[in-house]
């Protein structure tokens, strides 16, 4: 295999990489063929990452599986799903997306994760994690049911396999013996350090290669003498049970063959030529490194989990790794750094508070708060229903834990977030990151309906910050109010206002003016902004010369101010990041009505259709919320 210690600026040659437009090209070369290809696609996808970023370390860990799979399966015949899907790189250049690379994450561009609608070879749109089995097991159900012939494989991570989800398709599959293959590519990471019982049980048998070495050998030796087999299956059964995963998986129902090397194309081919024609559910156990001929992605597979493209900085600044956040407070923070801070000094003044976190440490900036408080640091892995569970155990003993979450992700864990924690009036502090649109991850990790969905919870208080001053005084009001309370902030940098360290709460359930006109009769119109839209809507304001009102809490609203400013205006307009569909302009809508008034209001935010991937700024334009939209919006309104 050809190692590479730094990424390719120019595009490199790849002869036989371009005669493969599709998979069925590579079905007719020889194993030699294939490793050049290997070869060639790992260049390849250093040269393409590195000219767009993106997700790093996960594609070059199954360059050859990906090879090796579209070798064994008629794809796309054969259903080939991978989960979580930022592995799929390797996937979309075998198949047909080569020259369009270079447009990944793009405005317009390829998808970061498998799409449905951009290839036929994309048979499953994912981006959340641990869906993978689900979905292949349908497909070979369907298949099944309609009398057709066809292999399904899914393709998941020793991270992914951490959700509960993983193990009901698992359970389910052995159940009804559909024909459908797992492949487990355990590379002993999830973004961060894998976590649980069930990776250091995969973890303690690759340490332990006498068994690997044993059960090859052993069944090589054994096939030559007939009978002894079948005596040697059943006496490793036994002995299998005390050291191997194969007890665990063939207790479900599947046929258990590995561990093995990942990176050993030929093997790879002939183990799954072998295994996809094998009837009933088929487990591979496949080990892999992450960043696989990528030296420094090698070492440092938690830095190299995604890149920024190439040009703007040398890359080991570039790189996603976690922001230190014990530095000084300076200039634009990033908004998860805000929480980070304030969750190191919210647990220095009590020692009740306990952080939560789903596989998401150095996304939701944990790791010094992880460092400085291990004992009240929980990575629960990708496992969002018992992050919010674990918490209402946690409040039930008198502790404050605070879930640090992304909206996209607390999507999973909405039924534990009522039933456990609303339902029971529990003191869960919910820290909601990624709130509205995150940009190139796209429709499956933008945050857009969080609003909606928790404004009707009822016991929830929901708080949306305009600034990171205000971010910090919404936490401290959250983790003070003796309930659930759930504070929803963007991704990346804020306006930049100063936050210091104090915990000081903000009150919960009132607004402010940021702009207020009384008494002029020419002002008509007043803006109530959500979060994030406080930025655009000062200028609009400005330039209008309405009344602007930063909102704060969804939950419980600000009733007085608002029914003020329904005196005041003849028209109220809301703007939010977030679904207009029960969002927070619903909220005040609902407010007006039900005092009895026939306020006129205009409600901005996201329309009832997902968002593509793009940099936000498109996609803020596209939505019509910039500055110059929410203007045009206002102005056409007011024309009518
Ligand atoms: C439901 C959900 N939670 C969290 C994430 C964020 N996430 C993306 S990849 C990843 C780790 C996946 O690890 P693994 O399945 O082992 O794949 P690897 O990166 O090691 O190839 C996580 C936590 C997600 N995509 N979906």
């Amino acid at each position: 295999m050809k190692l590479f210690d730094e990424i390719p600026q120019a595009r490199p040659a790849t002869p036989l990489l371009d005669a493969v437009e599709t998979p069925s090209a590579l079905r007719t070369l020889s194993v030699a063929q294939l490793r050049q290809l290997a070869d060639e696609l790992r260049a390849y996808l250093l040269y393409s990452v590195g000219c767009t970023g993106g997700h790093f370390g996960a594609g070059l860990g199954v360059v050859e599986l990906t090879v090796a799979l579209h070798h064994a399966l008629e794809t796309p015949h054969d259903r080939l799903v991978w989960d979580v899907g930022h592995q799929a790189y390797p996937h979309k250049i075998l198949t047909g997306r080569r020259e369009a690379m270079h447009s990944m994450r793009q405005y317009g561009g390829l998808s970061a994760f498998p799409k449905r609608a951009e290839s036929e070879f994309d048979t499953f749109g994912v981006g959340h994690s641990s869906t993978s089995i689900s979905a292949a097991l349908g497909m070979a159900l369907g298949a099944r049911t309609a009398g057709e012939k066809r292999r399904a494989c899914a393709v998941i991570g020793d991270g992914a396999l951490t959700a509960g989800m993983a193990f009901e398709a698992l359970a389910h599959a052995g159940h009804v013996k559909a024909n459908l293959l797992v492949v487990l590519n355990d590379n002993e990471m999830s973004i961060s350090e894998n976590v649980g019982g069930m990776a250091s049980y995969l973890a303690r048998i690759l340490a332990s290669k006498p068994y690997t070495q044993m059960r090859a050998n052993g069944k090589k030796v054994l096939s030559h003498l007939p009978g002894a087999l079948e005596f040697a299956k059943r006496t490793e059964e036994h002995m299998k049970g005390f050291i191997s995963p194969a007890t665990l998986f063939e207790e479900m129902g599947f046929n258990y063959i590995g561990p093995i090397d990942g990176h050993d194309l030929p093997a790879l081919v002939q183990t799954l030529h072998n295994m996809r024609d094998l009837e009933g559910p088929q487990f591979l156990h496949v080990v892999t490194r992450k960043g696989k001929g990528f030296i420094p992605a090698e070492q440092d597979p938690i830095g190299y989990h995604a890149i920024t493209k190439l040009e703007k900085a040398p890359l080991d600044v570039a790189r996603e790794a976690p922001a230190v956040t014990d530095a000084p407070i300076a200039k634009p923070q990033k908004y998860c750094s805000v929480f980070g801070n304030w969750l190191c000094d919210a647990a220095a003044a009590d020692p009740r508070i306990i952080g939560v976190t789903p596989a998401m440490r150095e996304g939701s900036d944990l790791v010094r708060f992880s460092k400085e408080y291990p004992e009240r640091y929980y990575d629960v892995a990708i496992a969002e229903q018992h992050a919010v569970t674990v918490a209402a155990g946690m409040a039930c003993e008198g502790m404050k834990p605070v879930v640090a979450i992304y909206s996209t992700f607390l999507q999973r864990g909405y039924d534990q977030l009522i039933h456990d924690v609303a339902v029971q009036k529990l003191d869960v502090t919910f820290a909601i990151d990624r709130a509205g649109l995150v940009g190139e991850d796209g429709p499956t990790h933008h945050g857009s309906l969080d609003l909606s969905f928790l404004r009707c919870v009822p016991e929830l208080v929901l708080m949306a910050p305009a600034d990171e001053a205000e971010c910090r005084g919404m936490l401290s009001a959250a983790l003070a109010y003796p309930g659930p309370a759930a504070v929803r902030y963007p991704r990346g940098t804020g306006p930049g206002v100063a936050t210091g360290h104090d915990l000081e709460p903000l009150p919960i359930g009132r607004g402010e003016y940021r702009r207020r006109i009384v008494g002029n009769p020419d002002v008509r119109v007043a803006i109530v902004a959500i979060g994030s839209m406080n930025m655009p809507v000062t200028e609009v304001a400005e330039a209008l010369n309405a009344t602007h009102f930063n909102l704060r809490s969804i939950k419980p609203l600000d009733r007085e101010a608002l029914l003020d400013i329904a005196e005041g205006h003849d028209l109220v307009v809301t703007v939010e990041e977030n679904a207009i569909a029960g969002g927070a302009g619903t909220g005040v809508a609902e407010l007006y009505l039900n005092a009895g008034l026939a306020q006129p209001m205009l409600l901005l935010g996201l329309s009832d259709s997902f968002v593509e991937h793009g940099k936000p700024a498109e996609l803020l334009r596209d939505c019509g919320l910039d500055a110059a939209g929410i203007r045009a919006s206002i102005e056409a309104r007011l024309a009518r």
